[in-house]
Parts: structure tokens; sequence; C-alpha cells
């Protein structure tokens, strides 16, 4: 597998999974500033020309939620997602699809200082952080005792939102960041 990568990126999340996964794959280094990412033979392998991307043999994978799903059903032995027929399935899959289709933009919107419409799609941060304490509960992960892929994508947005802002009011969450940072394979940023 090359995963197709920059450290200062998103692609920090698809390589916490790969590691979390203890798959072999290659890295195969973007230069954004060189625009590495938006030249013909990238976008044959990503046509959004953004980063991160896998490709595993004739598969060609881009959204580091679609990586996640991806890697988490080659990788059963690593016991990072519930099987098919299992009932924690469904709250899975919406978990990890809530990660970049509503969590991510409403703490972007927070970030930026925008409000956020009914209209959005998404709710406002605040409502997001509440959804996540509650999908928590008494953790330690989103499904217990039980560290799985949607841990990587939720656990990432956090951990991004405490580099660019520090640590949050929320209690809960920080804790959850702090576990999810003593991971030994958690995601490094920037290195
Ligand atoms: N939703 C995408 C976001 C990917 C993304 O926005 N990547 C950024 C880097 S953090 C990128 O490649 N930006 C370069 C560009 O758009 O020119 C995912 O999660 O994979």
């Amino acid at each position: 597998m090359k995963l197709y990568y920059n450290p200062r990126s998103r692609a920090a999340i698809a390589k916490w999974m790969l590691d979390e996964c203890a798959a072999e794959y290659e890295i195969v280094p973007i230069d954004l500033q060189k625009r590495e990412h938006k030249t013909p033979e990238f976008l044959r392998i990503n046509p959004t020309g953004k980063i991160p991307a896998l490709v595993d043999g004739a598969s060609r994978i881009f959204e580091n939620v679609a990586i996640c799903l991806y890697l988490a059903d080659k990788f059963p032995e690593a016991n990072l997602a519930p099987r098919l027929d299992a009932p924690e399935r469904g709250r899975y899959l919406s978990l990890m699809v809530y990660s970049t289709s509503q969590l991510e933009p409403s703490m972007r919107d927070e970030l930026m200082g925008v409000e956020t419409i009914p209209q959005s799609g998404w709710t406002d941060f605040q409502t997001a952080q509440e959804v996540i304490e509650g999908e928590l509960g008494d953790g330690p992960y989103l499904f217990g005792e039980w560290f799985t892929a949607a841990d990587v994508m939720i656990g990432s947005i956090f951990i991004y939102r405490r580099l660019w802002r520090g640590s949050s009011e929320r209690p809960k969450i920080e804790a959850y960041v702090d576990r999810l940072l003593s991971r030994p394979a958690v995601m490094q940023m920037g290195g």
C-alpha cells in the first residue's frame, strides 16, 4: 500500500489508522508547495487534488473516512470495526460519517467565528461537542473499552482543535484527547 502524505496535513489521520492496523505501507511524500497533489498522475488517484490518498493494488481510496473504513475492514485482526452483521455496525458507520460531515465543519465554523445556520447541514460546535460527550458515555472510548476507527476519526478532530486552540472547558473531551494522545500509534502532526 502507498499513502500519499504530508505530515502537516490531514493525511496524519490516515497514517494513524495504518499504524493502529500495524499495516505495512510506503509513504509517498507530497510537497504541497510544489503542488504535487495537483499533477495529472495524482489527480488520477484523487480527483479532488487533496491528501491523503491510499493506493492498494488496483484500489484507489481518498477521503480519510473512506480510508479508515477500508483499512478497518481489510485488517479485521486489528479489531477496529464492528463486523457487518454486528449490532454496533450502524452506530459505527454513523459516527464515521458524522466526523467529517458535521463535527469537522462545525469546528471550522467555531474556529473562524462563523455563525452556523440550520441550513448548513451540520449543527453548531457546542451541540456537536454535546453529541460526542453523550456518545462517549463513561468511555474510555466511543464503544466503551473498545478502541475503533471511529475514535481515530472523531478523536483526530479534537486533537487538531487542541493543537490550534489549546484545551477546552470540556473535561470529558479533554480526558478523551489525553487518552488518545497516550496511544503509541497516535497521529503525529508536523513531524
Ligand atoms: N475531507 C478530506 C480533506 C482532505 C484535505 O482537505 N486535505 C488538505 C490538507 S489538510 C489538502 O490536501 N489541501 C491541499 C489543497 O486543497 O490544495 C479528508 O478527510 O481526506
